[in-house]
């Protein structure tokens, strides 16, 4: 049931361009040698708030953007560019954070830009930050920058990353406490070059035939089916703590119905010698709870759950974890205070039903991208209010982060709005043997902690997900998978593990350690393109086949047909909104009959059309979203709205709840 290799997953985009845009080997090496220098920390990576003992200042609007078009791609570090502001070194221009680079100018040489690109911002600090005896510590935070960063403040590097899509750090007080007054410059050199073991993978490929491409020419190989964006995608802040500083908390809770226990875990930095205590508010600011030291449990009493959206009058309700730290330091006290939103909820998998608060939960939702027009994969805050109200408008309860980590502020909304969420790392388009190679898998692991130890405390995050649509069949996969999924699991023994595969049931070397089948399939699309007619048998052989080997419950985890909007044809065509829509009927008639055995959740690919790399089968992009690129409902979207709510309504005990926020959702 694998779906062919070919077009639709295996890219070849030409790069930057050639000759003097070139990318020369050199400069590869200089990354590869980077690569991997960068692993993940340990220490906690808490979301930065503002409390009484802590101030933040975004970062965010323009910032100086320079692309190294020399021809090795090298010159930023031959010359030193982090040296001096970078206005000094060549032609600058304005560029906005957050945002990828690729889609701002006019420039084709820019969309499709490989190497290093150089951002810099300079920033006053406040003069408190910087005047009370090295008490207060001062960090620099990258919500994400893809792919490879390496930052320097003042001239003086303070971190490497590699990886997008999740955060890195740098505490900068030693640098910025010697000179008050003087403006803080931010440099940042950011490189979009992929390699098999980078996650996701990518080669790239110089073109030798001199009869056929100009001499340098090279183009960087994909096999994921997403437009590889790059730049200063989510929010940099700078922000303070105390120079003794609650540093994580691990909140892991179990309930009946009467009683809640909420387990904590709290490590401070600076100092052995501190005091904690913590404090459990409701949404009235009532505290149901106290408790102190650095690990406890907490005793909440006929517990207000987390509910995912539709299953709950209130769903997404969350306590507020007050978590107060004071030390002595040189005879004067410390006090650091951090408030963590918490959501009381179970999780459990049974052979055939996933179970949340003890109650079978029906995955019907979506997969998405951070994809947009202008910006790419920047956070932009229109948009993501935008998504969730469509979101809500459909009746989904749940998405996956396909096929990567989303931004922070993303997950904070899935949580207070009770959204279910599959949590993806950038395990995508892992295909080559070389991928699955111990330098991959350690990358990998790494990957997976510095995941975790954003999203452990997140109510909504109910499963990881170590990858999509591996080569799971290839041999290497079997110790690949037990080893990843093991880690996983025992960094996070609270939640299941997946992966999404698309390989065949008898061969895939992944599937014995997962807890839930997550499977695609492209029936009547890339297999058997226009028959629409072959789907109910075939989806009810890959059901049984698999529940059959494996006695798992099941999620189509994508499933879907490309339309393009305003393309209308009956009897329905491929690419016409007809469609889609009958596609997608045909499928939902079987998963009406599976729903009632194993079958534990439905993903549509894809919420809203995305952008790829350019392809015979994409027509500016992957149009298999049911909402256009503009977020426009295409028919397809009307459907799946009908049958959403029909199954909210029906598999829910508050119908007249549900009912009438159908109604006021209408
Ligand atoms: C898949 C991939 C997804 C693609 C989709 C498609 O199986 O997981 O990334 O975009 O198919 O439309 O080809």
């Amino acid at each position: 049931m694998g779906r062919d290799p070919g077009p639709p997953t295996t890219k070849m985009v030409a790069g930057a361009g050639f000759g003097s845009a070139g990318f020369c080997r050199p400069l590869l090496l200089l990354l590869l040698l980077l690569l991997g220098r960068a692993a993940a920390r340990g220490g906690g990576m808490l979301y930065p708030r503002e409390t009484p003992s802590r101030e933040l200042k975004e970062l965010g609007g323009l910032w100086s953007f320079r692309a190294d078009f020399s021809p090795g791609r090298d010159a930023g570090f031959v010359q030193r560019w982090y040296r001096r502001p970078l206005r000094q070194t060549g032609p600058v221009i304005d560029m906005p954070v957050p945002a990828s680079f690729n889609d701002i100018t006019q420039d084709p040489n820019l969309e499709n830009y490989i190497g290093w690109v150089w951002y810099e911002k300079e920033v006053l600090l406040p003069l408190r930050w910087l005047q009370d005896n090295f008490s207060t510590r001062v960090v620099l935070r990258f919500g994400s920058a893809h792919y490879y960063s390496i930052v320097w403040v003042n001239g003086v590097q303070v971190v490497e990353h590699e990886g997008g899509h999740l955060p890195f750090e740098a505490d900068i007080s030693s640098i910025v406490q010697g000179s008050p007054g003087v403006p803080c410059r931010i440099t940042v050199a950011l490189n979009n070059t992929l390699t098999p073991h980078t996650l996701p993978p990518g080669s790239i490929q110089y073109m030798d035939d001199k009869t056929r491409y100009p001499k340098n020419y090279f183009v960087q190989n994909i096999r994921f089916d997403f437009f590889n964006y790059a730049g200063i995608h989510r929010p940099v802040v700078l922000y303070t703590t105390p120079s003794v500083y609650i540093d994580d908390i691990t909140v892991t809770t179990a309930s009946s119905e009467s009683v809640a226990m909420v387990q904590y875990q709290v490590s401070v930095v600076g100092s052995t010698l501190y005091s904690l205590s913590l404090s459990l508010r409701d949404q009235e600011g009532k505290v149901v709870a106290t408790g102190d030291g650095a690990a406890g449990e907490l005793k909440v009493l006929n517990p207000n759950l987390w509910w995912p959206y539709l299953m709950h009058e209130n769903p997404g309700y969350r306590y507020s974890l007050e978590v107060k730290m004071q030390a002595q330091v040189n005879g004067a006290l410390l006090e650091d205070l951090y408030t963590l939103p918490v959501g009381i909820r179970t999780v459990h998998v049974t052979s055939t039903q996933f179970l949340i608060n003890g109650r079978p939960f029906y995955f019907h939702g979506v997969n998405k991208h951070e994809d947009a027009d202008i910006r790419g994969k920047g956070l932009d805050w229109p948009l993501v209010m935008k998504d969730f109200n469509l979101l809500r408008w459909l009746g989904a309860n749940s998405f996956r982060t396909s096929h990567y980590p989303y931004a922070e502020e993303i997950m904070d909304l899935c949580d207070a709005y009770g959204i279910v969420v599959i949590d993806e790392c950038p395990g995508v388009g892992i295909k080559m043997v070389e991928s699955f190679g111990n330098k991959s898998l350690q990358h990998h692991l790494d990957v997976m902690e510095e995941l975790i130890r954003r999203d452990k405390n997140r109510p909504s995050v109910v499963m990881w997900s170590v990858a999509n649509e591996p080569a799971s069949e290839l041999p290497p996969a079997a110790h690949y998978f037990k080893t990843l999924i093991a880690h996983t699991k025992a960094l996070d023994p609270s939640r299941p593990v997946t992966f999404v595969t698309d390989a065949n049931y008898a061969l895939d070397h992944g599937a014995p350690y997962v807890d839930v089948i997550c499977v695609n399939s492209y029936f009547s699309w890339y297999h058997d393109p226009g028959h629409l007619e072959v789907i109910p048998l075939q989806l009810t052989t890959q059901f049984e086949s698999w529940y059959k080997t494996y006695q798992k419950p099941i999620i189509q985890s994508e499933y879907g047909a490309d339309s393009v909007p305003g393309l209308h044809s009956d009897p329905p065509l491929m690419f016409s909104e007809e469609y889609q829509k009958a596609l997608l009927s045909e499928y939902h008639s079987v998963f009406d009959k599976k729903r009632k055995e194993y079958v534990i959740g439905e993903l549509i690919w894809n919420f809203a059309d995305f952008m790829t790399n350019q392809g015979t089968t994409r027509v500016l992009g992957n149009k298999k979203g049911i909402f256009t690129r503009q977020r426009q409902p295409k028919s397809a979207a009307f459907v799946l709205r009908e049958r959403y709510w029909k199954i909210a309504n029906e598999s829910s005990c508050l119908t007249p709840i549900i009912k009438s926020h159908n109604l006021f959702l209408k």
